[in-house]
């Protein structure tokens, strides 16, 4: 049985007639692909590791090979994974809004595979490799013959996943971009995320604080949901295709390829 979402009349008009939106999303519209969460608890092998304390220079420093391992099978997961139509639904709102930018936390690729070409990825790619002593970003390794993370074949060092850790600091050309979105938007979407994380939590209230109407989209409370104007408290695969094809009906198609408005947009 599906949830019936209602989409209000007021939220439907505002959309319509908005012309600069911004979308942040987080792990929760990956999880209806079956990507999960960073609070679920991870199954079999993981399940006794807390993802939030994997994902640090210091546990990486401590056992490099746990947290290499705990990122291959995470990429080797994702091989089996697709978009679902939350991450479709949004990347039929970048070739509807004249000015749109899709600012994800999430790793795992699916936007771009979806179809969003408007997107910054504020927390890096799992599909990059880089040093972990020059930053370089490397795209072949050899496979080492012990059990250790493989090495830069410049220096020597380490490789590691180009994301982002705690205490790290996120790209800037990303950061700038997402920022400067959420301060001129007059619409902003926040979705599947527990907005716990900064700086990226930060940039709905800089939306809000513009004038934009905020949107939440998620099962659960969080600590934004106090400054959205609509909360639809549903999953994202349902709410998101319900919420196009409230404001743009019948543009939420999964099957419709994004227009070539969208890629042919410059990126601002
Ligand atoms: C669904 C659903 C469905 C389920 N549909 N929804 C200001 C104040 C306090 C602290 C700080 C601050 N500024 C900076 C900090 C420190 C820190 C921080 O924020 N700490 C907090 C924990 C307090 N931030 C940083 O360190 C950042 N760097 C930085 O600020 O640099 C400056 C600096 C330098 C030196 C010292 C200090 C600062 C970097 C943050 C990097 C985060 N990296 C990770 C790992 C990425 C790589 C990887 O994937 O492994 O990013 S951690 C993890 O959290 C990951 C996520 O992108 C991020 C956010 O998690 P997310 O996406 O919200 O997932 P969940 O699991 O938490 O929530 C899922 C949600 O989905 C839930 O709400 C569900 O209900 C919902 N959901 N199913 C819709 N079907």
């Amino acid at each position: 049985m599906s949830i019936p979402i209602v989409v209000p009349a007021e939220l439907v008009a505002r959309l319509r007639r908005a012309t600069r939106v911004v979308a942040l999303t987080g792990a929760g519209i990956s999880a209806e692909s079956g990507v999960p969460t960073f609070r679920d608890a991870l199954t079999g092998l993981w399940a006794k590791f807390d993802p939030r304390e994997l994902a640090t220079p210091s546990a990486f420093a401590r056992n490099p090979k746990l947290v290499w391992n705990w990122y291959a099978a995470r990429r080797a997961a994702l091989a089996n994974v697709e978009p679902n139509p939350g991450h479709v639904a949004l990347a039929r709102m970048d070739a509807l809004v004249p000015d749109f930018l899709l600012a994800t936390q999430n790793v795992d690729g699916l936007h771009a595979r979806a179809g969003s070409r408007r997107l910054v990825e504020l927390h890096g790619n799992i599909a990059r490799v880089k040093c972990s002593r020059e930053h370089r970003v490397v795209d072949t390794w050899d496979a080492p013959a012990d059990d250790d993370p493989p090495r830069c074949p410049h220096c020597g060092a380490f490789l590691r996943p180009d994301v982002v850790w705690f205490e790290e600091m996120l790209p800037e050309d990303a950061l700038a971009r997402a920022e400067d979105a959420s301060r001129r938007a007059d619409g902003t979407l926040v979705v599947g995320t527990s907005a716990e994380v900064y700086p990226a939590a930060a940039l709905p209230r800089y939306a809000r604080a513009a004038g934009a109407r905020v949107v939440e989209v998620n099962p659960e409370d969080t600590p934004l949901s106090g400054i959205a104007d609509d909360v639809l408290r549903a999953p994202a695969g349902l709410a998101l295709p319900a919420l196009v094809d409230a404001v743009w009906p019948g543009c939420a198609s999964a099957s419709a390829p994004p227009t070539p408005h969208a890629a042919d947009t410059p990126r601002r």
